[in-house]
This record gives C-alpha cells, structure tokens and sequence, in this order.
C-alpha cells in the first residue's frame, strides 16, 4: 500500500503533534527521547496538542514541560504525516506533526525525565540516531524553505513511501 491509498482509506483526521526546533546561529538543539514513542533518538521537542488547544500554544507547552524552555517568536515550517500502518498499533501512531523553528526563548534549557537536551552543529547532527525521515526535511528547513511532506513506515521504522513538496507557506 502507497501513501495516496492509505490515505484514502483513512476515516479520521491525523492526531496533532508538535516538534519546535531551537536554532542558536549554526547550532541546532535536539533532545533525546528518554520514554515514549521514539524513545532513544534525537530529536526536537514536543508532543500531542490537547484538545481546544492551538497547535501553536502545544508547542510552547511542550517545551516549557520538556526541557524548562519559553520558546518566542515560533516561525511554522513544516507539516509532515507519518504513517504506520504495518504496526499492529498503526491507527494509534498515525499522527501530523506541526514542527516550529525557535530563535529566541527564555530560559536556559534543562534536561526533565522525558528529554535530554544537546546543542549540535549543523554539519555534526546525529542523523543516525535520529528518524530516518529527519535526514530528508531537516536540510531543507535548515536551509530556510517549507515543507510539507508524508512518510509511511514499516513495522521496522524503516520508510516505504514519501511525498515531499517545498511550499511558500505552511
Ligand atoms: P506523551 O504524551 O508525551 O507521553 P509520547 O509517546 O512521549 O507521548 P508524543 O506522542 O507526545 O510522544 O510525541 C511524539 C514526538 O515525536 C513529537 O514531538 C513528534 C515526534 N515524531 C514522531 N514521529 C516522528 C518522525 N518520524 N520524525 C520526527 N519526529 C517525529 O522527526
């Protein structure tokens, strides 16, 4: 199954999840996912938006909760769905994630029981400890564009079908 027949059979909107990436100049923050889905891989912070809440407000949510950070400024820059349709769970896992670049915040980050947080270098991020998906996008928002995008897993979190399109606006 592609992306475009798993999302016709879809009776239910995607559950809304947030990423806000921390830029610092050249550096990126990224967290490692100490519980969870995605637990032991780097990555931004964030998670579900509640119910009546913006996905905007979650992000901030989020990051003050997950590594003591008042995020300002949020810039959105992507949309991407992930699909997991192989996993017995799949429905479950399904999810859109609304991700935000960060360049000012208040606060210094900490590291909480859910993540811990770590500056990295642009050239030096950890792509293999990371989503598979995140070598694809990160580039590309890196480098100052919007993206929407799709990407469909396996049960091994290994990426069977993708979509990707650089858009003016998000
Ligand atoms: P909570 O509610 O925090 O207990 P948890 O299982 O920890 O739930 P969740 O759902 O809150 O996790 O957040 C999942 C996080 O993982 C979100 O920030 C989005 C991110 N994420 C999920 N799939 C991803 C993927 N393929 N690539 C990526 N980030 C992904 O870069």
């Amino acid at each position: 199954m592609n992306i475009k027949e798993y999302e016709a059979a879809l009776n239910e909107p995607l559950r809304h999840v947030t990423l806000t990436l921390l830029l610092d100049n050249n550096r990126i923050l990224l967290a490692m996912k100490k519980r969870g889905f995605g637990v032991g891989k780097w990555n931004g912070v964030g998670g579900k938006t509640d119910l009546g809440e913006s996905d905007l407000d979650a992000a901030i949510r989020e990051t003050e909760e997950e590594i003591g950070v008042t995020p300002e400024n949020l810039e959105k820059v992507c949309v991407i769905n992930f699909y997991h349709p192989q996993n017995l769970d799949g429905k479950g896992l399904n999810q859109q994630v609304h991700v935000f670049i960060v360049r000012d915040w208040i606060g210094d980050p900490i590291e909480t029981e859910e993540m811990k947080p770590q500056w990295f270098i642009f050239d030096d991020i950890p792509y293999k400890d990371m989503w598979w998906d995140d070598e694809i996008w990160f580039p590309i928002i890196l480098s100052g564009s919007k993206v929407k995008a799709s990407f469909m897993f396996d049960e091994n979190e290994n990426i069977i079908d993708q979509i990707l399109e650089i858009v003016d606006e998000v």
